[in-house]
């Protein structure tokens, strides 16, 4: 199997009217409160809370101890906009306010495999899937730090070489207050069920700016602790970070296991914009 992310480690401006939210979600506040019909229709679902408050705190200090070295073979963390030499300046504490992800961390740290394999998560997600077993394959830590920079528009579906028609549920789980402030998930309710969209290279792999402006665009502010599902075909963005707060965010996606996968070529061939007449 195989994923793809691209990532210009460089921030850039954008017009704000791309996170005008019209709408603020309202999530569920409990699991057995869960309708899987609102996920098939607005293509996403809110838990506010889902997490304990002790399992936030674990799935924290365990990403504190990959950030600080603790774990001397895990070498999957990326900072913000930095380059080597800033980096190796700053000192441990530091350092945790600057990145912005870490990836496959799961087999490193029991605390986050933990939260990955939590029943209720799989539970829904396998019936997300169809009632097919998930498999998780892509684990990531997103660390918005104080003036992070925007993750723009996009499908996750558009990373992955699955192939279409393969549903991928992913669960992104706030381990702060994920605020309309900070950088909190913005989306396009049920734009999952138009199919793929062409993604383009501009300031990140995404969805044209111009297909985003004028739609009606819903904030999904969630407590530490809360999560949000959503289709692999979802729109989806969070603006930068002008705040003095961080925002650090696990998102897991899952498939199912026995779910056919692709290649690059047939990946663009769906996402990409070559050969399509069309321009951004
Ligand atoms: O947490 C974020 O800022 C964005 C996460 C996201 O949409 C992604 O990485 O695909």
């Amino acid at each position: 199997m195989s994923t793809a992310k691209m990532d210009t480690n460089k921030p850039q401006k954008y017009d704000p009217s791309l996170y005008a939210a019209s709408e603020i979600a309202k999530p569920y506040e409990h699991w057995d409160q869960i309708d899987l019909q609102t996920y098939q229709t607005d293509g996403y679902l809110a838990l506010n809370p889902a997490l304990t408050a002790e399992q936030v705190q674990s799935a924290s200090d365990g990403l504190t101890a990959l950030i600080r070295g603790d774990v001397p073979d895990y070498d999957q963390v990326q900072f913000e906009s930095m380059d080597e030499q800033q980096i190796k300046s700053l000192n441990a504490d530091e350092r945790v306010l600057h990145v912005r992800r870490l990836f496959s961390f799961c087999r490193f740290e029991e605390r986050l495999n933990a939260v990955m394999r939590d029943p209720r998560i799989i539970a829904t997600v396998t019936q997300m899937l169809g009632d097919r077993q998930p498999i998780c394959f892509q684990e990531m830590a997103l660390l918005k730090p104080p003036k992070g920079r925007e993750k723009p528009w996009h499908q996750d579906h558009a990373y992955f070489n699955l192939t279409m028609g393969e549903p991928v549920v992913g669960v992104w789980i706030a381990l702060d207050d994920a605020t309309v402030q900070n950088g909190c998930m913005h989306v396009l309710p049920g734009s999952h069920r138009a199919g793929a969209k062409v993604h383009f290279k501009r300031r990140d792999w995404q969805i044209c700016d111009t297909d985003i402006m004028g739609q009606a665009i819903t904030a999904v502010p969630l407590d530490a602790g809360g999560l949000m599902f959503f289709d692999g075909l979802l729109h989806h963005g969070t603006p930068h970070n002008p705040t003095m707060l961080r925002r650090r965010a696990l998102q897991f996606h899952y498939c199912a296991q026995d779910a056919k996968w692709t290649d690059e070529a047939a990946r663009l061939a769906v996402f990409g914009s070559e050969g399509k007449n069309v321009s951004c």
